[in-house]
């Protein structure tokens, strides 16, 4: 709490287009240590390297524009559109999966945050030029920055909500004669299921990681997206011997892969 007093007059001190810009600064390193440990825990061991790896320049840079504005106020801009380009190459598939909440909440946050930093940190940077600082958010500005917050945390809401109600179990009846197939630590295990021609087989697929992830067989045309925690069961019909790849097709993901080895029906 002795803390409280100095950190509290560093925040109100500074003009609201800097305390944007930082504010944004330090929800995305937060944001980032909450994935990295969430990851971490998750069985992913090493994830919270990265993420403390850019969390915590993060923060420097958000306390330099706190404390010295002026030059520091650009670093703060740029460092903020920088970590959005590091960043974009995730975003489409946390966007385009709203019930799949650790994807969706990670590229919602990241955007949210980066944009308010980027925002804050050139118009703080351009008043300062032209010697209109204003201490004080107008109306408008306050209201913008409530009702933008109000969105993300309600879309957050939503998208936990529909992730627990998008989660899919297989009954013990269907997964007996089953073959499984765990995604787990971004990887496939087993990454070889053997099944026989002209037989019907099924396999369980199920998701123990958090993120979102694909079981694609391009050849057998099955495309099927599993959000962590859920688990689908896929049929397979293969005609003639042959050996088909499964493959999960998001961006980062490219050690997701396995084989399906579909072995000639003993005579
Ligand atoms: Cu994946």
């Amino acid at each position: 709490m002795a803390q409280e007093g100095p950190a509290r007059g560093l925040w109100r001190r500074n003009p609201f287009y800097v305390r944007l810009n930082a504010g944004g600064l330090l929800v995305f390193a937060l944001a980032s240590l909450v994935t990295g440990a969430a990851l971490e825990l998750g069985g992913l061991p090493g994830s919270i390297v990265p993420s403390a790896g850019i969390a915590a320049p993060t923060v420097v840079i958000a306390l330099l524009a706190l404390r010295i504005g002026g030059w520091t106020l650009i670093l703060a801009a740029v460092w903020a559109v920088l970590i959005f380009l590091l960043t974009f190459l995730f975003l489409p598939t946390g966007f385009s999966h709203v019930s799949s909440f650790w994807d969706f909440a990670a590229a919602l946050t990241t955007t949210a945050a980066v944009l308010a930093a980027s925002i804050g940190g050139v118009a703080a940077f351009v008043q300062r030029r032209r010697g209109t600082v204003r201490q004080t958010a107008a109306t408008a500005e306050r209201r913008s920055v409530v009702g933008a917050t109000a969105v993300v945390v309600g879309l957050l809401v939503l998208s936990g909500a529909l992730h627990i109600a998008s989660l899919e179990t297989v009954g013990a009846d269907d997964k007996a004669g089953a073959i499984a197939v765990g995604m787990k630590d971004t990887r496939f295990h087993p990454t070889e299921v053997v099944v026989q021609a002209g037989q019907p087989a099924t396999l369980v697929v199920k998701n123990d990681d958090l993120v979102v992830h694909t079981f694609v067989v391009e050849e057998l045309g099955i495309d099927e997206v599993i959000i962590g925690g859920s688990e689908k069961l896929i049929a397979i019909a293969a005609s003639s011997p042959g050996s088909f790849a499964y493959v999960c097709e998001f961006f980062g993901h490219e050690e997701m892969k396995g084989t399906i080895v579909v072995q000639a029906a003993p005579q």
